[in-house]
């Protein structure tokens, strides 16, 4: 599918790449690295995103600009590449317009569920994150196009998206692939987590105490729910965005399987959803609306935060109550999960947090 898609790209003059909303370091990571290999190739490219870049991921766009949606710019296109994500609703103004424009669309995503209007989909559930999908179109092409830039990109792309490397969407050859980033682009790592983990703010920090301090456990503690206000993010001066990685916090507890992030967001409740077991919060999610991978997910319902919570229990008991072999067999996420032996359920110590979505 790589090969028929480098194929593929190498027939178009001006390709579009596009990443969907509210875009993370894989996300921006993959549409640089994408971008630079089309423009090492005599391709031409452009790149954009409906938002604006947080900027622990704006620093990533040095080596090629992701620009915000622009009608004149976006026309020039003659074919689209939707990346990180697998249907036009997750693109904003970017995908509508390429919806709509009747050009070749092709997708290079790891998420469950495709869509099918994709003339070419590079769809991989099992892979690491979508950058390590691009790195394969490097590695099928010319690993030679590989610098300091793309390097930089792709790894800033797999390590956010596997946690820094601890998820079990972690391999052999995720780990390969690093190695080749580092060899050929004489990457620094500890850089790189720099540009991406230290640059929060104070406030932040006391945002994240205040998240800490709403823990509750529920379900013989196995479910933890992480619940923030509007006014937790005022006084601490923070947005959503400052959120990053803090529903992960409760799966450090003993015997927690699961753990829920609620937030309000602009008069709603925005639902973020991690599993460290068998536990499939892609199914849970779904029943709320949204949907994710097995072990990360995310959903909106309409609140209050308490009624948000009764909601997300109500659900996630149900779920807990079914059966976990015969869940997993009807769920088409392919995603390898060592838990999957519903003998380990007792033990989910061992296991580890699932990708960010
Ligand atoms: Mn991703």
């Amino acid at each position: 599918m790589i090969q028929t898609l480098i194929k593929k790209l190498k027939t178009h003059q001006k390709i579009a790449v596009i990443s969907h909303v509210r875009p993370d370091c894989d996300a921006i990571g993959s549409q640089v690295a994408l971008c630079l290999w089309l423009k090492k190739n005599g391709i031409g490219a452009m790149a954009f995103n409906e938002d604006e870049l947080h900027p622990s991921v704006a620093w990533i766009q040095k080596g090629f600009a992701v620009e915000r949606p622009d009608t004149g710019r976006l026309a020039k296109a003659d074919a689209f590449v939707y990346l990180d994500g697998n249907s036009h609703e997750r693109f904003g103004r970017p995908g509508e317009f390429a919806r709509d424009s009747g050009l070749p669309l092709y997708m290079i995503d790891h998420h469950p569920d495709p869509a099918g209007y994709f003339e070419i989909a590079v769809s991989e559930v099992s892979a690491s994150s979508t950058a390590e999908l691009v790195f394969r179109i490097f590695e099928e092409s010319d690993l030679d196009l590989i610098d300091r830039e793309v390097a930089e990109a792709l790894y800033a792309g797999m390590m956010t998206d596997t946690g820094s490397f601890r998820y079990d969407s972690v391999s052999a050859y995720t780990h390969r692939a690093i190695a080749e980033l580092i060899d050929r682009g004489g990457i620094v790592p500890e850089a790189i987590h720099a540009n991406i983990f230290d640059g929060k703010k104070p406030g932040q920090l006391i945002l994240l105490g205040k998240c800490l301090d709403s823990i509750q456990l529920h379900a013989r503690n196995m479910i933890a729910t992480i619940s923030v206000t509007d006014s937790m993010l005022k006084s601490t001066d923070s947005t959503y965005d400052d959120l990053e990685g803090v529903v992960n916090y409760p799966l450090t507890i003993a015997g927690v399987r699961a753990s829920v992030l609620m937030c309000e967001v602009d008069g709603r409740v925005k639902l973020s959803l991690r599993s460290k077991s068998v536990f499939n919060v892609n199914l849970w999610a779904r029943t709320l609306n949204g949907g994710g991978h097995a072990k990360a997910a995310g959903a909106w319902h309409d609140g209050p935060l308490e009624k948000t919570l009764e909601k997300v229990l109500e659900t996630g008991m149900q779920q807990m109550n079914a059966k976990p072999d015969k869940d997993q067999a009807t769920e088409p996420d392919t995603y390898t999960d060592p838990d999957s032996d519903p003998d380990s359920d007792t033990n989910p110590d061992t296991s580890r947090p699932g990708p960010t979505v």
